[in-house]
């Protein structure tokens, strides 16, 4: 095998294909086939859960947990048996039996019900010069989602996705490299669902059926086969497995909930300062304001232009006054200047820490600040160094850091000169060689890898950076961080926006199943430019996209240079109601959807899910991108076209109830529903309690005087989680929890108020419970539990 391996089609040699298995080893983890020179290794981590890997010369490379947070030997070993007949090799779990067939050692997996899931193909698994490659049945009636950040509708079926970072500008609907790439997928059928995590970080590439209909396949430009299958009989099971694998998201401040406002660019101390009056005047919430590459003095990074931004510690200063949060962005591009006492370069030359090619000349490309060098954030002392440098920005009160560019985007000459994108060399050296496990040979623990095998990390190593950073020179406060680019794992160390999306309708109509099938990637605080980046919305268009992204769990408007300026006013008054309007919709939700976010955080369940996610079962969910649930009770059927105020709407089995009319139906149903440009339509499902505070101008403006819980009658429970919303003091149990629960009794409903469990106590206020279409009652919250009948 070569030493590296890229992104270079391979030859088109014929596949060489793993053999009969000759011998069979196991112990309390792992059962090993030998077959011949290559050998399938099966690990047993959890009853739910099996690692695979192929060696086609026997032997495992050491491995790199970059993405993967627990090593094979850190899960609870569990109970397993193996059964050997002449003709199979089986290994059963709790949840799932594997048979092996020893003729060319072809595998299948069975539920317990005997249904079987991620079967192989005939031609199973193949290996040629520079690749290797698995193949497996498609079921009948089988639908796929995850696969990351991915533009077009919801199930995959038919597509071909490849997984390497790119600059995916001006992406439409058929675009498949992505600014993420995750190697990860759910296949979802009725009773049976499966997930699969492609654990290589080299160029990989999943088809699903788009080559042989009935076949999916997985190639990695990689020396081995190795991934993960996680069974679920739907998919919350998988997910939560999936992110135990891979991290769940900490819990953001609160305040990054809120709405953020951002623009390419506020290009000065004046324009930011207006646009923060603007918001307060005209009484429409908002919490955060970003600042876009034109802060800085000709772009170079962790600076300030002092003639467009003459103090900003004393602007930061007076943002904070009126309740606004800073973000500032960094691009990992430092421009090459040298004697101009430009301390990041400076730095970054003394102590080595920008890529070098394989013949160890600085690599060099261009991007905003013209020529640039790039920090090798693969390394644990740049990262330190990158994340420390922030210093300078949260000393004067940046809250939170915007990572772009770090797929990563690089020119091969200046800006303007009509370049072309180009990255790092496939043979550069990268990463410090510590990432190897304890048990790997000393000679390959100081192996450093290749850009080739870590390209796919650059912007999630550079996301890392930044959070680590952030939490060591803001270690009370919880900060924010979004990237563009991101791995496998991002969730555990930032938040994503979905790049340069356009001002189109087709473009809102697609944020929707993006962010789905981000969420089902593991991914659940995601956003999309609100009113489209590249482009002028119309009036029309932008409060329809107000009104859906109230549900993005980021929030954000943003749009580019040379646009039309997209702040909630600009379109004149209708369209600023309309704005206000939703925004403080959000607000009013924020219980609601903070809670959403600590299940986020403790279970990796998205906070915006599609309607399979709850109804997996349920074929009609299974390609229905238009309608999307915020948590498991609030659903949504926005309107993507102009001119239109009529909308079909399915409504799965139950009854549901409209968030506005308080009108009920009884799914499965299709209903037609009518909704001018005021209106979003929105339904909540029978049992939903659902808790809502005042509108606030931004969050924690003043103490909730007033709890809401809206209830629509069934049985029904919710959790509500609160805590001071902005320190790390939850992570040492300051958090309460209080369980609500609802239940119909002939005539009467009864609504019971759990105690108050935690240590985290709320400001005075008084809970009012509005029990829909029969009336309310209130109480002083005093954290005891209560009764009360309607
Ligand atoms: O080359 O920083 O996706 O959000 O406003 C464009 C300027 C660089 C791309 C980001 C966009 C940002 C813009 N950036």
């Amino acid at each position: 095998m070569p030493q590296y391996f890229g992104k270079l089609p391979t030859t088109d040699q014929p596949w060489t294909t793993i053999g009969t298995v000759q011998a069979v080893h196991w112990n309390q983890h792992n059962i090993n086939l030998e077959c011949g020179e290559s050998r399938l290794s099966i690990s047993v981590l959890a009853p739910n859960l099996i690692r695979v890997r192929m060696s086609p010369n026997g032997e495992f490379m050491p491995r790199r947990p970059w993405a993967v947070t627990l090593d094979d030997t850190e899960w609870t070993v569990i109970p397993f048996q193996v059964r050997e007949t002449d003709a199979t090799v089986e290994i059963e779990t709790e949840q799932i039996r594997v048979c092996v067939q020893r003729e060319n050692c072809r595998m299948t997996c069975f539920d317990k019900a005997g249904r079987p899931f991620a079967q192989d193909a005939d031609l199973a698994i193949g290996w040629r010069l520079g690749a290797v490659a698995a193949w497996k049945r498609i079921e009948a009636d089988e639908h796929f989602y995850g696969f990351g950040e991915r533009t077009g509708f919801l199930d995959k079926l038919s597509e071909v996705k490849t997984n390497w970072t790119t600059d995916a500008l001006d992406y439409g609907s058929l675009t498949d490299e992505m600014y993420q790439a995750i190697p990860f997928f759910m296949a979802l059928r009725p009773d049976v669902a499966y997930g699969i995590f492609f654990n290589t970080t080299f160029w990989s590439q999943f088809d699903i059926g788009a080559e042989q209909p009935g076949l999916w396949k997985m190639e990695t430009r990689g020396g081995e086969l190795d991934y993960y299958i996680i069974y679920g009989s739907e998919p919350a099971e998988i997910l939560r497995t999936y992110t135990q694998l891979t991290g769940r998201m900490p819990l953001p401040p609160k305040w990054a909930l809120g709405y953020h406002q951002c623009r390419w660019s506020y290009e000065s101390e004046t324009v930011v300062r207006e646009l923060a009056r603007e918001f307060r005047d005209r009484r429409i919430p908002c919490d955060v304001i970003h600042l876009d590459i034109d802060y800085m003095r000709g772009y170079r990074v962790f600076t300030w232009s002092p003639k467009r931004f003459p103090d900003p510690a004393k602007l930061i200063s007076d943002l904070t006054e009126v309740g606004f949060k800073t973000v500032t962005i960094i691009d990992p591009g430092v421009k090459y200047e040298p004697e101009a006492n430009y301390h990041v370069f400076d730095q970054g030359i003394q102590n080595d820490y920008f890529v070098r090619q394989a013949n160890g000349r600085l690599f060099h490309g261009y991007v905003w600040p013209e020529k640039s060098v790039f920090p090798d954030f693969l390394r644990s002392d740049v990262r330190q160094w990158w994340g420390d440098s922030h210093k300078s920005l949260t000393d004067i009160g940046v809250a939170g850091i915007w990572n772009d560019m770090n797929e990563p985007a690089i020119d091969d000459r200046p800006f303007g000169d009509d370049g072309h994108k180009i990255w790092f060399p496939l043979d550069a050296p990268q990463g410090d060689g510590g990432e190897m496990t304890p048990s790997s040979s000393p000679s390959s623990q100081n192996a450093r890898a290749t850009h080739a095998e870590v390209h796919n990390l650059y912007g999630l190593s550079m996301a890392r950076a930044s959070a680590e950073g952030l939490q060591r020179l803001r270690s009370h406060e919880r900060s924010f961080v979004l990237t563009r680019s991101g791995f496998a794992g991002v969730q555990r160390w930032s938040s994503v926006w979905m790049g340069d999306n356009q001002s189109l309708w087709e473009h809102l109509e697609m944020s929707l199943p993006m962010l789905c099938n981000m969420g089902l990637s593991g991914v659940a605080f995601v956003g999309c430019d609100i009113g489209g980046f590249a482009g002028n919305a119309t009036a029309e268009l932008f409060a329809r996209w107000m009104q859906v992204g109230m549900l993005y769990p980021l929030m954000r408007g943003h749009s580019a240079m040379s646009t039309a300026r997209h702040e909630p006013w600009v379109f004149g008054e209708r369209t600023e109601k309309i704005c206000r309007e939703y925004i403080n919709l959000r607000y009013q939700l924020l219980p609601y959807i903070y809670t959403l976010f600590w299940e986020a955080a403790t279970t990796g369940a998205p906070i915006l899910r599609p309607l399979l996610y709850h109804f997996p079962n349920d074929p009609k969910t299974y390609t229905l991108y238009d309608q999307v649930l915020l948590g498991s009770s609030l659903m949504a059927a926005p309107i993507y076209r102009p001119g239109i105020e009529h909308r079909a709407v399915y409504l799965p089995e139950g009854t549901w109830y409209d968030w506005w009319t308080g009108e009920s139906y009884s799914g499965p149903v299709h209903i037609l529903t009518h909704a001018p440009l005021e209106k979003m339509p929105l339904y909540v499902r029978a049992g939903a309690i659902i808790p809502m505070q005042p509108v606030m101008q931004y969050v924690d403006e003043h103490p909730v005087e007033h709890l809401r819980l809206r209830i629509f009658p069934a049985t029904g429970e919710f959790t509500l989680y609160e805590d001071d919303g902005h320190t790390f003091e939850y992570q040492k149990g300051n958090f309460a929890t209080i369980n609500y629960r609802v239940s119909v009794d002939g005539e009467q409903t009864i609504v019971e108020i759990g105690a108050r469990e935690g240590t985290w106590t709320p400001s005075p206020r008084e809970v009012i419970v509005e029990l829909l279409g029969v009336g309310e009652q209130q109480f002083q919250d005093d954290g005891k539990p209560r009764t009360l009948k309607f």
